[in-house]
């Protein structure tokens, strides 16, 4: 039986056991110590934010803020397996500005590389479809995409794999593909209501045996990610590095808690350890265009202007297909189909993306 977390923050005159202050710094000594072999990390978009891609929930430029501005049921819906069934535009919407390929790692990500690099890095549990961690050049294996990723694509019913390039090109456009059987076609990122990838679960006991744990950019709101933490062992410790305070990280005595930008930390940390050249070299390769001595966050404005196009383009796709609805339903009234003007609407929209025939043989 595991102990009971008091929620209350550990009382900071009673000092750590392996680290020597609840610091960065002390956690950069930690690991040069040579005690540290394996390390965990625990991400979520908040480590993604600095590469252009707005997170879910900060309140100004955070997607469901700005969603919420459209007529979906919830912001939330976008990434609802039901909601995608009766509607996938919006996904599909959002689909066409996230396809990997167009943001670049952030610093985060390059020094989550570094620990790969040593031979350190137990595992990065990410929550992020994005795959930038891929792209840093993080090796796949040492990846768990918790919440699935962009990385395959397959039927939502009869689970067949679906053409990469084909589906490409309906993302593209913004039209939904789907599969011979009928089915809608997805990438294979997890959506809410459908379970998580085998990979998930058969990671967990990794837990056990990690020397660090370090949880960047992440509410910690979705389970069962947001109970990772906890999983780590009472003697073990634990780094939270976000803007704000989540979870229960900060109730053990070798929790350390660092709020702001993660990459600033990471700065801190980075030169702590003496890893700055390196990753510099690293980074040129990445990002030839900017170089690390410049600031690499990108300013609120820029997000902004990012979760706005975003946002448009979903209200979009969402208006062309109501035109489209408006138009089926008069064309339907011209040939005096009886019950057309009657239409519910939201039947048609419905409508509007017929499941395919399946392909006759
Ligand atoms: P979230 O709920 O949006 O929380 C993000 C957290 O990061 C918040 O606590 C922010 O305060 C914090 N944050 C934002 N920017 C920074 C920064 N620069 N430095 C430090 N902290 C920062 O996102 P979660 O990941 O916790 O939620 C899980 C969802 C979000 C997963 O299912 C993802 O698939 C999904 N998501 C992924 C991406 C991506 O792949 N990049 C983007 C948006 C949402």
């Amino acid at each position: 039986m595991g102990q009971e977390q008091s929620a209350e923050p550990f009382d900071q005159s009673i000092p750590p056991t392996k680290l020597l202050r609840r610091d960065l710094l002390a956690v950069a000594e930690y690991i040069k110590s040579g005690q540290c072999k394996k390390v965990v990390f625990m991400v979520g978009a908040g480590i993604s934010t600095a590469a252009g891609i707005p997170d879910f929930r900060s309140p100004e430029t955070g997607l469901y803020s700005n969603l919420a501005r459209l007529d979906l049921p919830r912001p939330e819906a976008v990434f609802d397996i039901s909601y995608f069934r009766e509607d996938p535009r919006p996904f599909y919407a959002l689909a066409q500005e996230l396809w990997p390929g167009k943001f670049k790692p952030t610093l985060t990500h390059v020094f989550m590389r570094m620990f790969a690099d040593r031979g350190l890095l137990l595992r990065c549990f990410t929550q992020n479809i994005d795959t930038l961690e891929l792209a840093a050049g993080i090796p796949q294996d040492k990846i768990v995409f918790s919440h699935g990723s962009f990385a395959g694509q397959h039927c939502i019913d009869c689970k067949e794999e679906f053409d990469r390039t084909e589906l490409e090109e309906h993302v593209k456009i913004g039209k939904p593909a789907f599969c011979a059987c009928g089915g809608l076609v997805k990438p294979d990122i997890t959506f809410f209501g459908e379970a998580l990838p085998a990979d998930f679960h058969n990671s967990l006991h990794l837990l056990d045996s990690a020397d660090l744990a370090i949880v960047m950019g992440s509410s910690l709101s979705v389970y069962p990610f947001a109970s990772l933490p906890q999983r780590i062992d009472e003697t073990v410790p634990r780094v939270l590095m976000n803007m704000e305070k989540v979870g229960e990280i900060g109730t053990r005595r070798d929790d350390v808690v660092w709020l702001g930008e993660c990459d600033d930390g990471i700065r801190e940390l980075a030169e702590e350890l003496g890893w700055w050249e390196e990753m510099e070299e690293v980074w040129k390769g990445l990002r030839g265009d900017v170089g690390l001595e410049t600031p690499v966050a990108l300013s609120e404005d820029t997000l902004e202007a990012e979760v706005t196009k975003l946002t448009d383009d979903v209200e979009k796709s969402l208006r062309v297909a109501d035109e489209h609805t408006k138009w089926v339903v008069k064309g339907l009234d011209k040939e005096k189909t009886p019950s057309a003007a009657a239409v519910d609407v939201t039947q048609v929209e419905t409508h509007a993306f017929p499941k395919a025939e399946p392909e006759k043989e």
